[in-house]
């Protein structure tokens, strides 16, 4: 044990800025041995910026991890790595490569070991530059994670064609829903001054497959369109495109008002139309290959068609139209919902959208956030995949945690991420998912992706949390490939992030694994929702009751004496019917519906029998305390690895997660507390009882939580 905490104290501290490329030494001197043996020469021929980039990233990799200088002026390609992109022409036809790179298309790429007359090579090809880019951070990888590359036969194409992050950054540089620090776009300096973290984003992207990001908040500014600011985006797309990403912008739909002069933004309106086309057109000719617009229209007091008596599709294709001609795209969002409307908040969407399907424009996406309340730690999968056969969906997943604790609970969101894209929508028959909804296969949509609700800020590591780093990399590698699984990703980010020991990763792996049934367990099991504080959403808020219904807890718990949950099934307000047969009939019965959507469908008595054998109440009070117990346990498996990792980024954790356990405790005491009051049933002996009362939570008073105005 001493051995160990001596070697611990020589590792050099780190502060996480690396985020996975940290490229650290092989202390191995056998495998070094065989890397070296097997890349004597690194060839990367091509002018492009992308080329350049490659060779750079190559130059860092292979200087910091095998400690070989690479001499990119030597022309001789002996034993080795060799890149070969779109202006090799001649090499690709020399290892006939053209029919293969054609299938696996512009992003896509091959790395494979040949031997060329007795000389040893790795190919590593694409049709396309970026594709290459993607190539070598994935041979990097390989290098990173110790891994073997003396036979490697390796082909990829992602998945989805839109690989997008969304910053909800403000132009004060404010982040809603931002929990480690403030916005890296630093709008004022730019765009006379290029901060070096521009490039940093647009390498950890492109390592993880990236291809875009929406710079703005969907509660948009419309002042983010002013040419004062189209010349520091110019200036960041210029920093993103050797690394294949793309700038789009949030659009505010009443902007032809508030900064065009005009009387009204009615979509249907052609001085408006006229106003979006030459706005477009100036926005391409400050960003040539600019992306597109995402707009949050008529949501939470955003201005958008229907202020106009237009719908979603009047107000989408106008933009679509402006942009169509660069190639640009529309996503527009789905997340509305109106307290006019008194029924079910979850049935909206889908009402409001599903009429639509087939009114869209050809380069427009709706954009559907995973479930159809709002990012909660656990939901069922949104309705409208599956129910727009005509119209591309783009998945909207939150990486940044606003229902999970901020930035201070490790959560580890794969497992989030992959349980929506398996289920299965049957729309087209089993094996129906929402994976293939997404990535356009089962519709055969030509576009298609996903888009992360970013967690970065200026916090030195990113992300706030050292592990939040995790979640915008399971994020980027499964909008690449939907199949990988939350073990595999996990592996990958802890090998590059930590260390290569399987000893740690052995402890670290599991407990990030389950740290979201955790995070369940001691906030909303069994189908609970929005039970979070009011607006900051940070603790619990089981209590939180305004004038506005669809913002209270109490509109989505319904618990009285009766019972508990909100009844979505038939008789209830029958968001069941929204799914198909197959799958509405297995939630609207209380007997097939599983336990983890027990009370998102049905209202259920506390002394109902669940699977289990115990009552509701009993199984409630099981998961709560189970949540918290492991939240303990996450405290104590991650003091046991000190000696593997740098003391700094251990301590960092360490903090955090006591932070976790105690935040745990507070959520379970209260959600049972104030249950119990409905229940009014004990919490079982077996349990340490809360040692506080329900009005203490209840009275408790936060303010200047992150992630919102106004606190
Ligand atoms: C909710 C957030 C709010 C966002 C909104 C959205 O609380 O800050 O503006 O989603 O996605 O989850 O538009």
């Amino acid at each position: 044990m001493l051995t160990f905490i001596f070697i611990a104290s020589f590792l050099r501290a780190e502060d996480g800025y690396e985020l996975w490329l940290r490229y650290k030494k092989i202390d191995d001197t056998e495998l070094l041995d065989r890397y070296q043996s097997v890349l004597h020469t690194v060839s990367v021929p091509g002018s492009s910026s992308t080329c350049k980039v490659i060779r750079e990233e190559l130059k860092a990799g292979f200087s910091d991890m095998l400690d070989m200088p690479v001499d990119f002026g030597n022309a001789s390609i002996d034993d080795g790595l060799l890149v070969i992109t779109s202006e090799s022409s001649a090499l690709i036809s020399k290892f006939n490569l053209s029919g293969e790179l054609h299938v696996l298309g512009s992003d896509g790429y091959l790395i494979r070991t040949i031997n060329d007359d007795g000389k040893k090579l790795i190919l590593l090809a694409s049709a396309n530059d970026v594709g290459a880019l993607y190539g070598t951070f994935h041979f990097l990888r390989l290098l990173q994670m110790h891994s073997n590359i003396s036979k490697l036969d390796i082909s990829e194409k992602p998945k989805t064609t839109h690989r997008l992050l969304n910053h909800w950054d403000n132009l004060d540089r404010t982040v809603e829903r931002g929990y480690a620090g403030f916005s890296i776009w630093d709008w004022h300096k730019l765009p006379d001054f290029i901060s070096p973290q521009y490039k940093d984003y647009a390498r950890a992207n492109a390592s993880i497959g990236i291809n875009g990001t929406v710079l703005t908040n969907v509660n948009a500014n419309a002042l983010i369109l002013k040419e004062q600011y189209l010349e520091k985006i110019a200036a960041l797309a210029n920093v993103f495109r050797p690394y294949g990403i793309k700038v789009y912008l949030t659009a505010r739909f009443s902007a032809p008002v508030e900064i065009g002069g005009l009387e009204t933004a009615d979509p249907l309106n052609e001085d408006v139309a006229e106003w979006w086309n030459s706005k477009a057109e100036e926005i391409y000719r400050y960003v040539p290959d600019f992306g597109g617009f995402l707009v949050k229209a008529n949501s939470e007091g955003q201005p958008g068609p229907q202020d106009y008596d237009r719908s979603h599709a009047d107000g989408a294709n106008m933009l679509a139209r402006a942009v169509a001609p660069f190639g640009g795209v529309v996503m527009w969002r789905a997340f509305v919902y109106s307290h006019e409307t008194p029924v079910d908040r979850a049935l909206q969407a889908y009402d409001e959208f599903k009429p639509l399907d087939g009114e869209f424009e050809d380069n427009v996406f709706v954009q559907v956030k995973n479930g159809a309340i709002d990012f909660q730690p656990r939901e069922p999968f949104h309705p409208l995949f599956g129910g727009m056969e005509h119209t591309p969906l783009m998945m909207e997943f939150q990486i940044t945690q606003e229902y999970l604790g901020c930035a201070t609970h490790l959560v580890y969101l794969a497992p989030l991420f992959k349980e929506t894209l398996n289920s299965d929508t049957y729309a087209n028959g089993k094996g129906s998912t929402v994976a293939k909804v997404v990535d356009g296969s089962l519709y055969e949509y030509e576009m298609s992706g996903m888009a992360g609700v970013s967690n970065i800020g200026t916090d030195r590591n990113w992300t706030g949390h050292p592990f939040g780093q995790s979640n915008w990399y399971a994020y980027g590698r499964l909008a690449w490939d939907h199949t990988l699984s939350s073990d595999e990703i996990a592996e990958e980010w802890l090998k590059m992030t930590f260390t290569t020991e399987m000893e740690f990763i052995d402890v670290v792996k599991p407990l990030m694994l389950n740290s979201r049934e955790t995070a369940v367990n001691y906030m909303t099991p069994l189908g609970l929702h929005h039970q979070m504080a009011w607006n900051h959403h940070w603790g619990p808020g089981p209590w939180v009751n305004i004038d506005r219904p669809d913002w209270t807890s109490l509109y989505y718990h319904r618990a009285d004496s009766a019972g508990i949950g909100f009844d979505r099934s038939v008789t209830g307000s029958n968001a069941v019917s929204q799914y198909h047969p197959k799958v509405r009939d297995r939630f609207n019965n209380i007997e097939t519906c599983s336990d983890e959507f027990l009370l998102w469908f049905h209202h259920v008595p506390w002394d109902y029998k669940m699977k289990s054998g115990n009552t509701l109440w009993e199984e409630m009070c099981k998961k709560y305390y189970s949540g918290a117990h492991e939240a303990s346990e996450m405290v104590e498996e991650w003091e046991t690895l000190k000696s593997f990792i740098d003391a700094r980024r251990h301590d960092h954790v360490a903090q955090l997660l006591r932070i976790q356990e105690k935040e745990a405790m507070w959520w379970r005491n209260a959600m049972l507390l104030y249950f119990q009051q409905f229940s009014g049933m004990p919490i079982p002996d077996q349990y340490e009882q809360p040692d506080k009362t329900l009005e203490y939570y209840q009275n408790l008073e936060f303010h200047f939580v992150p992630g919102i105005e106004n606190n």
